[in-house]
């Protein structure tokens, strides 16, 4: 139990931009996280450099940054959704290419399907992007065989700067 009296709830959340300095976008996502009162930075992936996926645009980067929160889920999806707007994150088009995208993929072990969220993510097990950066820092939570049935999508972890 935290000082807030909530119970701190261990959360995945995975960061991708095919927009502008999307490296920088990243890292810079990353430390705005670790600011919002409730969240902790836990750890986070290399960054990669990924093929779109059911989108058209540049490459990605993605990551996946795992978080210790005291936040309901409902609140760290808009703690998340203002870093987006922070970047200056337009939704002109579903799968547009995007200066942010972040995503809530795991809350705790919940299951969630509201209107507006819907945890585990539904894709993310199809999605090489998400899971070979999850895979990095918490195996245990990518099933066995998830990682075989998307190796034909092209990821490759980049060189820390
Ligand atoms: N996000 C999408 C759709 N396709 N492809 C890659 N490589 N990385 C993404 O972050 C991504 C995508 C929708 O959010
Ligand atoms: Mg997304
Ligand atoms: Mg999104």
């Amino acid at each position: 139990m935290a000082a807030s009296g909530r119970p701190e709830v261990r959360a995945f959340v995975g960061l991708g931009a095919n927009l502008g300095d999307a490296a920088q976008t990243l890292r810079s996502a990353l430390d705005s996280l670790g600011r919002v009162a409730g969240v902790r930075l836990y750890r986070s992936s290399s960054l990669y450099r990924t093929s779109p996926v059911g989108a058209s645009g540049p490459d990605f980067v993605n990551a996946v940054a795992e978080v210790v929160t005291t936040l309901t889920a409902p609140a760290l999806l808009s703690a998340l959704q203002a870093i987006e707007s922070a970047a200056g994150r337009e939704r002109p088009y579903r799968n547009a290419p995007r200066t942010l995208d972040l995503d809530l993929l795991l809350y705790g072990s919940a299951r969630i399907d509201s209107a507006h969220l819907t945890v585990p993510h539904p894709r993310m097990h199809e999605r090489a992007f998400v899971l070979v950066p999850l895979a990095e820092i918490a195996p245990e939570r990518v099933p066995g065989d998830a990682l075989a049935r998307v190796q034909a999508q092209a990821v490759e972890r980049l060189d820390p700067t």
